[in-house]
C-alpha cells in the first residue's frame, strides 16, 4: 500500500536522525572554564602592638566600680549607665581622657602604655573617682 511505504519511510528517517543524534551528542566536549582565582579577601589589620585583653568600666551610681587592671595599650570600653554624662579622665597628665555620654553611652579608652597606677576622675563630678592599673 501506499500509505504503508510512506509510514516505513518515515520511521527509517526518524532511526537515521536519531543514530545521526547520538553520534554528533556523545563528542567529548571539553570544558576549559578555569576556576576562579581565589581572592585573597584582606582581612582588616589590627594594629601590631599588642593587643590585650579586652577590660569594660561600667559608670553606675556616680561610680566607676571596681579598680580595673588591664595590660599595657589595653583597649578599655566604658559605658555609662547614668542619665548623666560623664568622663574618665587620668588625674595626673593626659594619659586617657574620654566622655561618655549617658543612658547607656559607650567610649573607648585605651590604656597608657606605661605599667603604673592611673587615678582618674569625672570632670563633671569631681568627686567620681577610679583606679585604672597598667601591667
Ligand atoms: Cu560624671
Amino acid at each position: 500500500m501506499k500509505i504503508g511505504k510512506v509510514r516505513a519511510a518515515f520511521l527509517v528517517a526518524l532511526v537515521l536522525a536519531g543514530t545521526a543524534g547520538c553520534a554528533s551528542g556523545g563528542g567529548s566536549t571539553a570544558t576549559t572554564s578555569a576556576p576562579a582565582p581565589t581572592s585573597t579577601a584582606s582581612m582588616p589589620v589590627e594594629s601590631s602592638s599588642a593587643v590585650a585583653s579586652a577590660a569594660a568600666i561600667t559608670v553606675k551610681d556616680f561610680a566607676y566600680g571596681d579598680p580595673i587592671t588591664v595590660s599595657p595599650g589595653a583597649t578599655v570600653m566604658v559605658t555609662n549607665m547614668d542619665t548623666a554624662e560623664h568622663t574618665v579622665t587620668a588625674d595626673q597628665g593626659s594619659a586617657f581622657d574620654v566622655e561618655v555620654k549617658g543612658s547607656g553611652g559607650t567610649a573607648t579608652l585605651t590604656a597608657p602604655s606605661k605599667p603604673g597606677t592611673y587615678a582618674f576622675h569625672c570632670t563633671y563630678h569631681p568627686n567620681m573617682h577610679g583606679t585604672l592599673t597598667v601591667k
